[in-house]
């Protein structure tokens, strides 16, 4: 499979599962300073809108990272990343990762990349509506080590990737359990190879 990929970005949650499998890749990675994401060979064969990520697997290209990251999911059963179907945990799976990608993420997107281009912190509504939200994970991690329990499943690299992108833009300081959640996703080996990426920083959108 193949991954264009920037760091810092949506993208980056793609790369982790990918980790996490143990899966065959090929990192491709696209500039956005450059604008490698806005040629007419990018838009036509990779990603229609000129984004990143995209997934090359197969016969197939795939775009939008958590269609991507729970796709990956189920591709490999044996390694639990993603709960049986119809089972109580695939309940919590898509609640858990769609509250990230349609809640928290609008929350967090905004100040994420403001402060990562060197602007203005996050403000006192910012941090109040992140934490309005981020409080209905309170009792599930105070818990438990996960967001289903103990196993570790794609919704934490859901969730957890849009926790990173708090982390950066100021928001998570002091929130507990989500900061001590956090540690404990950065700690993985799949983590830590995600994130130490060869191609080095690069604009987050
Ligand atoms: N909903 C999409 C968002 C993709 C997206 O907006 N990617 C950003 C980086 S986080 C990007 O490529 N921005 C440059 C652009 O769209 O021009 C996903 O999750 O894949």
């Amino acid at each position: 499979m193949k991954l264009y990929y920037t760091p810092g970005t949506s993208a980056f949650r793609c790369r982790w599962l990918i980790e996490e499998l143990g899966a065959d890749h090929e990192v491709v990675p696209v500039d956005l300073g450059k604008g490698e994401h806005k040629t007419p060979e990018y838009v036509a064969n990779v990603h229609p809108l000129g984004s990143v990520p995209a997934l090359v697997h197969g016969e197939q290209t795939l775009i939008e990272s958590a269609a991507i990251v729970l796709y990956l999911a189920d591709q490999d059963p044996e390694l639990r990343l993603a709960p049986p179907l119809a089972s109580p945990e695939r309940g919590l799976y898509y609640q858990w990762t769609l509250f990230a990608m349609t809640g928290l993420y609008n929350t967090v997107h905004g100040p994420y990349v403001r402060v990562f281009f060197g602007g203005a912190a996050a403000s006192e509504e910012e941090r109040a509506a992140f934490a309005r939200q981020l409080a209905i994970t309170d009792e599930q991690l105070d818990k438990h080590p996960f967001l289903l329990g103990d196993t570790f499943s794609a919704a934490d690299v859901i969730f957890g990737g849009l926790l990173v992108w708090a982390d950066a833009a100021g928001l998570l300081a002091g929130r507990e359990p989500q900061t001590s959640y956090l540690a404990r996703l950065r700690e993985r080996p799949a983590f830590k190879r995600a994130e130490a990426d060869p191609s080095g920083p690069s604009p987050a959108s």
